[in-house]
């Protein structure tokens, strides 16, 4: 009788064991499915931190991108990797650090594609994960290996290097070409109307925004001087492909319905959507919906038009069922510039509006306003509603999001912020290594560090932005001097050596070529 008795104990521990057990591994299974959510990136082009409500704009109106803002995390020290688009993007990426990459930094429309077949990447990653991959709009990381040719398939690209899909621009609103590119093939090609495209000279017979002003509709203020297209001078010299050309007025349209059509059709699987808006870089071409609406000029009115598209694009999201369960981040490639390269207003009407928000510089600055961008992100239920100081960085973005989606591992430098990038914790990065042109600074808790760039160019005079080189070591407190007025460097020696030190340790004394090696002190 004692026997049985036991075996029943025994029998029912078992069962009862077995229960819990599978009781777990739903939950673990729910869990998995909870934490696969889709993931959006809202990649902005010369967006300044204070270009949008959120950050404290109130001249020019972003309702939609505030809302989201404010139902998300926003984060005060959120970083680009560098203050110019390609550098940003190739880290963004590819979690590497721009400035271990030569071929990063601002490419012609015919350059090849930087980033390696073989390198980890961000849409890899979560390809690997049973994540469905697309990008929407700007490339500006080179297609193919050498002297492309528009009119064949153009590969490698974006989708030889994570994208299961892609629709794309090949480099800038203001480089040719000026064509859409759907995986790899020009869109709307008319093969009798062959592309072809040169960085170096023109093709005969065509008119170029020097000689020929009276056909244009935007004037050149310095560079976009060569092709001209839909009336507006460009960088770069294009002949053909008549039908293929962007209509730049519809381009933001254009590209939300690709948006759109992207999250319509993966909306049954986790997808990961790059959305790279075009604005409000050069040249600026509002459709005629939004022409007026900021009272800034066209500066002002595409990032109106921007912030219609983003509330556009949120809709759709919320109506195909699947904003509830998508992690998106916020962000812009670089800081803002007025004038940069076309008379369009950007300063003339510029008014009390703040695009810097205080900071100092401006894109291709070394200075906080090159780097430091509006920044945030968004999960509905997830990410409590708030504002964090932490450290953030976009190259961090696919370590952190491997974190997110329950695979971490580290991809290139990307450090994993998930904690911070979640609203769990308020610490970020430690330090991080900015850069701007191929010159590089350090940030570290409250200061910034900028090591001399003796003889450097101060300013950039033609976009009237001052690049952050001075001849002398640069030491500024972020916290108590956010203009950057208060180089402390002769002040706060022990803070400048620990600073030194610090960048030392991640460049080397070796930093920029050229120039005399930094000694610690
Ligand atoms: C500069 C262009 C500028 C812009 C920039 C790239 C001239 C004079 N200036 O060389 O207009 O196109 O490159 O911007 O050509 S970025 O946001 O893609 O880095
Ligand atoms: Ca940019």
């Amino acid at each position: 009788m004692k026997q049985i008795l036991k075996l029943i104990v025994v029998l029912f521990f078992a069962i009862s064991c077995q229960s819990k057990k599978e009781t777990k591994k739903d939950s673990i299974a729910q869990q998995e499915i909870v934490t696969k959510p889709n993931v959006v990136v809202i990649y902005m082009d010369d967006l300044g931190y204070g270009d949008v409500g959120f950050n404290g704009a109130n001249t020019i109106q972003t309702p939609n991108i505030d809302k989201l803002a404010n139902e998300g995390l926003v984060f005060t020290n959120g970083y680009a990797s560098s203050a110019t688009c390609t550098p940003s993007r190739y880290a963004l990426l590819t979690g590497k650090y721009p400035w271990k990459e030569k071929e990063a930094k601002i490419l012609p429309g015919t350059a090849s594609l930087i980033i390696s077949p073989e390198q980890q990447t961000l849409p890899k990653m979560l390809k690997q994960q049973g994540y469905h991959t697309g990008i929407v709009g700007k490339w500006h990381l080179g297609l193919g290996a050498g002297n492309v040719d528009w009119n064949q398939h153009v590969s490698p690209g974006p989708n030889e290097v994570g994208f299961d899909e892609s629709y794309i621009m090949a480099a800038t609103q203001d480089r040719v070409p000026t064509v859409y590119i759907k995986n790899g093939d020009v869109v709307n090609l008319d093969p009798n109307d062959p592309i072809e495209v040169s960085y170096k000279e023109n093709f005969k017979g065509q008119p170029t925004g020097k000689e020929n002003p009276e056909l244009l509709k935007m004037k050149w203020h310095h560079g976009h001087n060569s092709s001209i297209i839909n009336g507006i001078p460009r960088i770069g010299f294009m002949k053909g492909g008549e039908k293929a050309k962007w209509v730049d007025e519809d381009m933001a349209d254009h590209f939300l319905a690709k948006a759109q059509d992207y999250v319509k059709r993966h909306k049954e699987q986790p997808f990961f959507l790059y959305y790279a808006l075009q604005q409000p870089h050069v040249p600026r071409t509002p459709h005629s919906r939004f022409v007026g609406k900021s009272g800034m000029g066209p500066r002002g009115d595409v990032i109106v038009e921007a912030d219609w598209i983003v509330g556009e694009f949120i809709k759709t999201l919320e109506k195909e069922g699947v904003l509830e369960n998508t992690l998106i981040v916020f962000s812009s490639d670089n800081g803002p510039v007025l004038n940069d390269g076309y008379y369009d207003d950007a300063v003339e009407k510029l008014g009390n509006h703040d695009p810097k928000a205080g900071f100092r510089g401006g894109k291709y600055s070394l200075f906080e306003a090159g780097v430091r961008v509006p920044f945030f992100t968004y999960w509905k239920g997830k990410i409590k509603p708030g504002v964090s100081d932490a450290l953030v960085c976009q190259m961090d973005l696919a370590t952190s999001l491997s974190a997110i989606i329950g695979n971490p591992t580290t991809v290139a430098d990307g450090e994993d912020i998930s904690n911070a990038l979640l609203g769990e914790s308020n610490t970020g990065r430690e330090k991080l290594i900015i850069e701007a042109n191929t010159r590089t600074a350090l940030r570290k808790g409250d200061w910034l560090f900028i090591p001399p760039y003796p003889g450097m160019v101060k300013e950039y005079e033609n976009v009237n932005i001052e690049v952050g080189s001075d001849d002398v070591a640069q030491l500024y407190n972020l916290k108590k001097d956010k203009g950057q007025q208060q180089n402390l460097a002769a002040s706060n020696p022990k803070k400048l050596a620990e600073m030194q030190a610090a960048f030392i340790a991640e460049r080397g004394e070796n930093y920029f070529e050229g120039i005399e090696p930094l000694v610690l002190h």
